[in-house]
């Protein structure tokens, strides 16, 4: 037989409808180690690149001397930003309206930036070299400090662009700020606090790499790359080299994570594309861990000044913020280009808060550039962690339990949909259930009585742990477009999907977005499983090819199903309809009389009569005499504008203990209740919730770039950039609930970064309701608990 069961469980178990649980078709090569990852990529003759980079945080670059490294004998180049001036490729044009270097030529604006890059025929001989070049530098002082970058004597790291005379990058804000001054001028009641959401790395498992190549029988430029966004790449790629588009190639083989840090173009990837040029050989350059977590995209870093005004039983009546934005060194946020803080001004979060204000400033400072939506969907992350803070600040002011602060503010399910204060329109929810589905979960009262009781006992005894719960009732917005109000470097943010059904009755689905990781090939064959009646195993999913597959924006902001996946199940239908002519003609009858069941086209009324997908498919290849408008073959494609946002959410307890000794907190328990309206792959999407709320821990507790006052980048390997892992976690406990998308095909909301999104807010609330303290800032190390619990938080 062709099926082997062993390969295809779907011969012994069908999913049911499509949707449901079922194994990830992709697992099998990744468990058995046979996944196809940029480096494991070898051409014949391919040589290797390595990048200089620059000790100092700010300096003028005197000169440089490649004498030495040209002199090693495995040496076939080296490139410095002098000879990219020539060809116009010393700046790249950022996705935010800015220019960033390729190779420094004029100076080094942070640790870590590229210099040069040699190409050698190994990659040792490579890095060999790195210490043969001789450059000499100028030390300037740099601005490391956000809040010091508007000074008036900081120093200048932007003096490149004539006439700029300060670290100013932008000024922007959303909400009606008369309104929300009025509402806090009558406010009974108005708590104010400072919190960073601190500079973090989505540092995915597999850095960044590239294998650049000029094809030499079609003269063809072929990029294999770890790109989230193949298409988006290609374009830039054109309009960064010249090269037309029809001449590109880019291919996304298997990728190791992305987390958003492989949206952007780097320095690396375009040294290697001209390496390739000026040698005839592929080159190819990968990172090490410390290159990733130094230079390419950070995220977050923002410093906020929120403000909650409230009746003194805890209504919310207004919500004002302040954001002071760190864009590093050039303004390289990958986000729609007319949201220059992406989506922080949704940030009344899950509450009903008319009366709202935000005013985002970003500054230039000698730091990595990048500002990437890690895990979230473009600076939603922030916002929601600052409002779900500043509720648990009210009630702590207030002497009130957060969840009945929550109770009297969340949004009711009558409301929707909602246009909130930032005029954004929530699509459905039902934030109510949700929260007292956790707390039920979570045994809330219980807990209660425990911290209670815990905490009497440590007053007596100054020993034993202390309990806390930590609420959070959190809005994601995901799956960007629609396109008319959000482009990416000019480009409308609207994907593709075209389908194939094959004589055989199997498929082949052609997706413009990209998986890293979160099961794109199974849950993509489901969307057409469910929509053609067929096995999730008889379709070919197929990604990452821009010669293979349509153009579209790519794989970020959770917006794969809310926009790919609104596309492959549009395109479905399109090709069921055109089954239906088929199967009309094939059965000698009026398409009026037929109908849709479990897979085949059969006559209304006389079940016995019709067809199969499959039987249509081979009719469709076949001699059947087909109506004159209808084409023969059986295939439909569809560009998806979404018309608006999805709006996954999510209510989360987190229950921990902290060692009053030691300021070590320890998770005991998480509950998480989701909704992402319907659910494709259950097993899928507790999947990305496990990873998500894991990422959650990670950001609350250890996670942070850290930089001492000259500029040194403290955290540019894992021993010191901490990342969660299983003795971290404990055992989540997953509810749900499932509030379909009313505008989506299928009801369904993306998912991929709700965990992340809602996890650190429930995290830090726990620890800081255990320890009494009413803030500080992330990550909560046991030092920061320490200094908090004794008044003095540490800032960093
Ligand atoms: N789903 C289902 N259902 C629903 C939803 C969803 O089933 N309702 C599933 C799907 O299909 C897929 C997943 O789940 O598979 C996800 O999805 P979504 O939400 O749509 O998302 P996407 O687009 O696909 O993805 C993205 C995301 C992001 S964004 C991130 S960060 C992360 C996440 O994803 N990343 C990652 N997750 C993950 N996982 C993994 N494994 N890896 C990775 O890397 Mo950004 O913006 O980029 O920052």
């Amino acid at each position: 037989t062709l099926v082997d069961p062993r390969r295809d469980p779907a011969a012994a178990a069908p999913v049911p409808n499509g949707f449901g649980p079922m194994l990830r078709k992709e697992d099998g090569r990744f468990v058995r180690g046979r996944g196809r990852f940029v480096d494991d990529i070898d051409l014949p003759g391919m040589l290797h690149g390595a990048v200089l980079r620059s000790p100092y945080a700010h300096a003028r670059i005197v000169s440089i001397d490649t004498g030495g490294a040209l002199a090693h004998p495995k040496v076939r180049a080296v490139i410095t930003g002098a000879d990219l001036e020539r060809r116009g490729m010393a700046w790249l044009p950022t996705l935010s309206h800015d220019v960033a270097a390729v190779l420094a030529t004029d100076k080094v604006r942070y640790q870590g930036q590229e210099i040069a890059f040699v190409v050698a025929e190994d990659r040792y001989s490579a890095r060999d070299a790195l210490a043969l070049i001789d450059v000499e530098y100028e030390p300037l002082a740099p601005v490391v400090d956000a809040r010091r970058a508007l000074d008036p004597d900081a120093p200048l790291v932007r003096d490149e662009v004539p006439g700029r005379a300060d670290n100013h990058v932008f000024d922007w804000e959303a909400g009606d700020a008369a309104a929300t001054d009025a509402a806090f001028a009558a406010a009974e009641h108005v708590s104010t606090c400072d919190l960073l959401y601190p500079r973090v790395h989505p540092a995915p498992l597999e850095t960044c790499g590239i294998v650049a190549a000029l094809d030499p029988v079609t003269d063809r430029l072929v990029v294999h790359c770890t790109t989230q966004a193949p298409h988006a790449h290609r374009t830039l790629y054109a309009t960064l080299t010249g090269i037309p588009e029809h001449r590109i190639r880019i291919v996304a083989p298997d990728i190791g994570g992305g987390f958003g840090n492989k949206v952007a173009l780097y320095p690396g990837y375009l040294c290697a594309v001209y390496a390739a040029t000026i040698t005839g050989a592929p080159v190819k350059w990968t990172e090490d861990r410390s290159e990733n977590l130094m230079s390419t995209s950070f995220a977050r870093d923002y410093h906020m000044h929120g403000e909650i005004a409230a009746t003194k039983d805890g209504r919310i009546t207004g919500l004002r913020v302040r954001v002071l934005a760190d864009h590093g060194a050039f303004n390289g946020t990958s986000q729609p280009s007319k949201f220059p803080a992406g989506f922080f001004h949704i940030f009344t979060g899950s509450y009903a808060i008319q009366a709202a204000h935000c005013r985002v400033t970003g500054v230039y400072t000698n730091k990595a550039p990048g500002g990437v939506a890690y895990a979230c969907s473009f600076r939603i992350t922030e916002a929601s962690y600052l409002v779900e803070r500043m509720v648990d600040v009210l009630a702590f002011d207030l002497g009130l339990d957060p969840a009945q602060v929550r109770r009297k503010n969340l949004l009711r399910p009558e409301q929707f949909p909602y246009r909130c204060a930032t005029g954004w329109v929530y699509d459905s929810g039902d934030y109510p259930r949700a929260l007292e589905q956790a707390l039920e979960m979570a045994e809330y009262a219980e807990l209660r009585a425990e911290q209670a009781q815990r905490r009497a006992e440590y007053e007596r005894t100054g020993e034993g742990a202390l309990l806390g719960i930590g609420l959070s009732t959190f809005t994601e917005a995901v799956g960007a477009g629609p396109k008319k109000q959000m482009d990416i470097g000019g480009l409308g943010m609207a994907d593709a999907a075209e389908l194939s059904v094959h004589p055989d009755g199997t498929a082949e689905l052609r997706l413009s977005c990209m998986s890293q990781g979160q099961g794109h090939e199974t849950t993509f064959a489901q969307i057409i499983a469910h929509e053609l009646g067929i096995s999730p195993y008889a379709v070919n999913v197929v990604q990452g090819d821009t010669d293979r597959t349509p153009f579209g924006l790519g794989t970020y902001g959770s917006r794969s199903t809310p926009v790919s996946g609104a596309a492959a199940a549009t395109a479905a239908r399109r090709v069921r309809e055109r089954a239906k002519l088929v199967a009309a003609a094939m059965l000698e009858i009026s398409p009026a009389d037929l109908e849709w069941e479990a897979g085949r086209w059969q006559v209304r009324g006389d079940p016995a009569a019709g067809a199969s997908l499959a039987e249509i498919a081979r009719a469709a290849h076949g001699s059947l005499e087909l109506p004159d408008d209808l084409e023969g073959q059986l295939s439909g494609r569809c560009v998806y504008n979404p018309p608006n946002l999805t709006f996954p959410f999510g209510a989360y307890v987190c229950v921990v203990e902290v060692d009053p000794g030691t300021g070590q907190v320890r998770v005991r328990r998480f509950v998480a209740v989701d909704d992402c309206g319907v659910r494709i792959n259950p097993t899928v999407v507790e999947g990305q919730i496990h990873g998500g709320l894991a990422d959650g821990i990670g950001m609350a507790l250890m996670e942070v770039l850290a930089f001492d006052t000259d500029g040194n980048h403290l955290g540019a390997s894992f021993m010191d950039y901490l990342l969660p892992t299983a003795l971290e976690c404990p055992s989540w406990e997953l509810g749900q609930t499932v509030t379909p998308s009313p505008h989506h095909p299928l009801g369904a909301k993306g998912i991929g970064e709700s965990a992340t999104v809602g996890a650190p807010a429930a995290v830090v609330n726990a620890v800081l309701d255990a320890i009494g303290v009413r803030h500080a800032d992330m990550p909560l190390t046991p030092a920061q608990v320490w200094s908090a619990m004794r008044g003095r938080p540490l800032r960093t």
